[in-house]
Parts: C-alpha cells; sequence; structure tokens
C-alpha cells in the first residue's frame, strides 16, 4: 500500500519576490539555495535543496504541494491508485523531473484544483548544512514531520477527505466553533507522519489555494525573535500568540507579502488516546487583523 510519508516542498506564486527575498531571510530565519535567480525564490529549511520555491508571476497564491512517496515503487503504486479511482494524472517530463530537484514525479489536481505532486527522492545537499539568514538558537522542526502544514480551500469537504486518505492521510473533524453570524465551522485536520496535521480544510469562502503555512521552531527563542521581527517592522498579525488545543502548538499567524497568512510555531505536543473535538484553543489566538480569512472565535 502506497502512501506519502511527508509535505515535502511547497510552491507559491508571487508578485512580490523582492518583499519575499527580506521578509524570509529577516522575519523567518529561511536560508536563501544558492542557485535561486531573479524568477525563482529557494528557500531551505534543512539540508534539503529546497522546501519552499517562490516563483515571479502575476499573481499570488499557492501553486502546489509536493507530496513524498519513499522508493520509486510506492510512485508507480500511487499512480496506480489514481488510474484505479479514475483520477487523471501524468508522469512528469524529465525537465520537470529537474526543476524539483527529485528523482521521479507525478502531477495531479486535488479536487479543488490544487496542483498537487506526489515525488520520490529529494535532493539533499548535505555538504551544504542548513544556515539560516538570520542567527538561531535551534532549527526548523521538519526530520519525520515534514516541512510544516498548510490550511487549504476545500470546494467539498467529502471529495477532499477521500483525495488525501487516497494519499495516504487520516484525521478528522477537531473543532466545532461558532461563528458570530451564527453558522458553525467544523475544520478537518489529516496527517500522514510524526506531525499533528500536515492539512487542514474546512474553511467556507476561501479564494486562494492557502489560508496559511505553518512552519514550526524546536527553540521558542526563534519565535520570539520572529515574532519580534515581524512586529518592528509592521506586518499584520491576523491572529496573536496563542496555543491550539489539537496539536498544542504555540503559534501566531502574520500576513505574507501575498496576502496569505504564515503561522510560525513551537512546541507540538499532541497525545489524545482517540479523536476529540474542541470549541476553542487553549488560551490566545484573538483576532487582531480583520480580513485574512482566518477570523475564528478560537
Ligand atoms: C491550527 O494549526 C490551525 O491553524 C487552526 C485554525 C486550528 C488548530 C490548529
Ligand atoms: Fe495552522
Amino acid at each position: 500500500m502506497s502512501k506519502v510519508i511527508e509535505l515535502g516542498y511547497v510552491g507559491f506564486n508571487t508578485t512580490k519576490l523582492d518583499e519575499w527575498y527580506d521578509f524570509a531571510t529577516q522575519c523567518i530565519g529561511l536560508e536563501v539555495a544558492s542557485d535561486t535567480d531573479e524568477n525563482c525564490l529557494f528557500l531551505r529549511m534543512d539540508n534539503h535543496h529546497h522546501r519552499i520555491a517562490i516563483h515571479k508571476s502575476d499573481e499570488d497564491d499557492m501553486c502546489y504541494m509536493g507530496w513524498r512517496v519513499d522508493t520509486e515503487k510506492d510512485l508507480h503504486a500511487m499512480a496506480e491508485k489514481f488510474a484505479d479511482a479514475g483520477i487523471e494524472y501524468r508522469m512528469a517530463s524529465e525537465k520537470e523531473i529537474r526543476e524539483r530537484h527529485v528523482l521521479g514525479l507525478i502531477k495531479l489536481k486535488d479536487p479543488s484544483g490544487i496542483p498537487t505532486e506526489i515525488f520520490w527522492s529529494p535532493q539533499v545537499d548535505v555538504m551544504k548544512p542548513f544556515h539560516p539568514s538570520r542567527p538561531m538558537y535551534g532549527k526548523f522542526a521538519t526530520g519525520t514531520q515534514g516541512l510544516g502544514h498548510a490550511l487549504i480551500k476545500a470546494d467539498n469537504n467529502e471529495a477532499t477527505y477521500q483525495f488525501y486518505e487516497l494519499l495516504g492521510l487520516s484525521g478528522s473533524v477537531e473543532y466545532r466553533l461558532q461563528m458570530p453570524n451564527g453558522a458553525v465551522a467544523q475544520p478537518i485536520f489529516m496527517t500522514c507522519n510524526d506531525r499533528q496535521h500536515n492539512i487542514a480544510f474546512g474553511l467556507p469562502g476561501m479564494e486562494k489555494n492557502i489560508n496559511h503555512l505553518m512552519l514550526e521552531y524546536d527553540n521558542i527563542y526563534d519565535l520570539g525573535i520572529s515574532h519580534d521581527a515581524v512586529r518592528n517592522k509592521g506586518i499584520d498579525v491576523a491572529l496573536q500568540l496563542g496555543m491550539h488545543a489539537n496539536d498544542k502548538l504555540y503559534t501566531f499567524y502574520c500576513a505574507t507579502p501575498s496576502n496569505w497568512l504564515l503561522e510560525l510555531g513551537f512546541g507540538e505536543d499532541y497525545k489524545p488516546i482517540g479523536q476529540e473535538h474542541y470549541i476553542g484553543d487553549i488560551f490566545g489566538h484573538s483576532i487582531e487583523k480583520k480580513g485574512y480569512g482566518l477570523d475564528l472565535p478560537l
């Protein structure tokens, strides 16, 4: 049974590549890979060639998610699963494989049209140990958990759940939030590895493919230093520092140059015996700046 093992890379389009360079290096601490050029900013979080690619464009959105399988055999087994399920996919060309710095690649779309890629064998540049763009006390928490998580658009929760279940993720509804307008939001969280969730979806009214990307530090000082940098630059903070009920991450959400949100976090810790749901977070996460699609009463 072929399953994905991590969210290995993500790609974004942007009209603001210069702003992204400053934001990624000064606010987040990401490293710029040496083969970055004027059209594509490759960002590193660990020894992988890159984890995030930002492409110069006339749009601002997430333009692909890269899910890793372990072996070449798993890649072909995944293609067979798509064929059996009647899901359209194609094997990437040699050029496309090189662009992603992997050894093999499938391209398809998720049920909401989000470009989705399945790959095996990322290029890991062990001769270039990760070197953050600003001093860091610790590192980014990747390892057996992938690069982080994303809250993505889902036009149809059922179809989206089934698609990601086919990829090998599992999960469930984890919040039941009473919205001020009387509606109820029941976001769904799914994972394929040691991270509590790799994707979340189920927020109504999303226009972009992504609401937020979460990156996790393994040292709380680095989260605090990033928070200072964001505050000193006057960048919008959508939700203030707080701790989530489900993964116990201590996080805040700020605007990226592309106007979707970056969630920066520290300290995931969760061990429920079975499925639970929450009607709010442990503390914090107060709404500070509305209009980023995350005006949730957490
Ligand atoms: C998350 O990471 C998140 O973004 C929300 C909205 C709720 C719980 C965990
Ligand atoms: Fe999140």
